[in-house]
């Protein structure tokens, strides 16, 4: 039997709606498509455009307050959503001389880019440490974390950091739980240093037993990725698609910093006109120096130094820079990776 006149199989769908039930031939090719088809777009933040309001924001509440002063970049196409990329979030926080964001942990797990000012801290399971502009922090999965912005002598200068968490993935899974320290400032077991020198140095203490999931290095210094790109470029072969592009690891495993979210920086020679590639993994940029442009689906999107920007998952990118630029990004290539569909095309032409 085939049988459609009539009208009758929207009849049937009509009737099979009213117990929750429909169709699969009528939406297989949506639910299975032949390349991914979601709704993200690129999208640039200049961040000349978001600075003002932020500043705005440091008048109209404060950190405690708020817990977390941050303006939150919503992927224009994911309006209400907190998200940025499908699976990812990302906003800008801003902390000014003086003001502590009180002690927290959640299953989310988070990491800071630090975009402007010098002398603010994290702290993160008893240890705290510095944040200079182009650091990579990380707040694994249930560990204790608060900020800090302690007043110097000559006042101190505002801190502003891009934060990066796997909000929408731990929503997809109903995983999220979040409690509230008992202290706006957790206490300190350990001095400052102690996890860069036990872990950041190509060696870990002799009987060391992994204990999380998470790098035990929690800040990368900015000077140290710096140094190795430089070094780098002067002596090593330039990708067609990356430049000169490293990405961060977990000491003890090899892998991304975080089970949820791989971190990279990349230096792109100055006059770079880069070749397309294409990942299934939706990336989410900060400029930390230099001004170029990254073709992305088509679109021309002009950045300068500390502007945002997005490319969705599977679209084509490429980049072209008018003078030497660094480039951080992240994206959840490790979960992709861990489900076996994370896939990348670099021969576009
Ligand atoms: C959070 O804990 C931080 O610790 C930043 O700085 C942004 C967004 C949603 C939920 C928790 C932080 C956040 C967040």
């Amino acid at each position: 039997m085939n049988n459609n006149s009539n009208g009758v199989r929207e009849a049937f769908y009509q009737r099979i709606d009213k117990i929750n039930l429909f169709p699969l031939w009528e939406q297989l090719h949506n639910l299975v498509p032949r390349e991914p088809a979601g709704a993200c777009v690129p999208a640039l933040w200049r961040y000349g455009d978001v600075r003002p309001y932020l500043m705005e924001a440091g008048e109209l509440i404060s950190a405690q307050e708020a817990v977390r002063r941050v303006l939150v970049l919503e992927n224009p196409a994911l309006r209400g959503q907190a998200s940025i990329t499908s699976s990812l979030y990302a906003g800008l926080q801003l902390i000014l001389p003086g003001e502590i964001a009180p002690s927290h942990r959640h299953s989310q797990s988070a990491l800071r880019f630090v975009v402007e000012g010098q002398g603010a801290y994290t702290a993160v399971n008893g240890e705290r440490t510095t944040m200079s502009p182009g650091d990579f922090i990380i707040t694994p999965s249930w560990a204790w974390h608060d900020h800090g912005n302690p007043p110097e002598a000559d006042g101190g200068e505002p801190v502003i950091w891009l934060d990066g968490l796997d909000i929408p993935l731990v929503r997809f899974f109903d995983a999220g739980f979040a409690q509230n320290h008992d202290v706006d400032a957790q206490p300190l077991s350990r001095p400052e240093g102690t996890s860069l020198a036990r872990f950041g140095h190509n060696m870990l203490p002799v009987n060391h037993a992994p204990g999380s999931r998470s790098s035990p290095i929690f800040n990368y210094p900015y000077t140290r990725t710096r140094e190795a790109l430089d070094t780098l470029l002067q002596h090593e072969q330039v990708d067609p698609c990356d430049g000169v592009k490293l990405r961060y690891v977990n000491p003890e495993t090899g892998g991304a910093p975080m089970p949820t979210m791989a971190t990279f920086m990349q230096l792109l020679p100055r006059g770079f006109h880069g070749a397309a590639y294409r990942s299934t993994d939706a990336t989410v940029f900060s400029v930390v120096e230099g001004s170029g442009v990254a073709v992305i689906a088509g679109q021309r999107l002009a950045f300068g130094p500390k502007d945002t920007f997005i490319a969705p998952s599977w679209s084509p990118i490429n980049f072209e820079a008018q003078e030497a630029c660094v480039l951080f990004s992240f994206s959840d290539r490790p979960v992709q990776q861990a489900a076996g569909i994370w896939r990348e095309s670099r021969d576009l032409a």
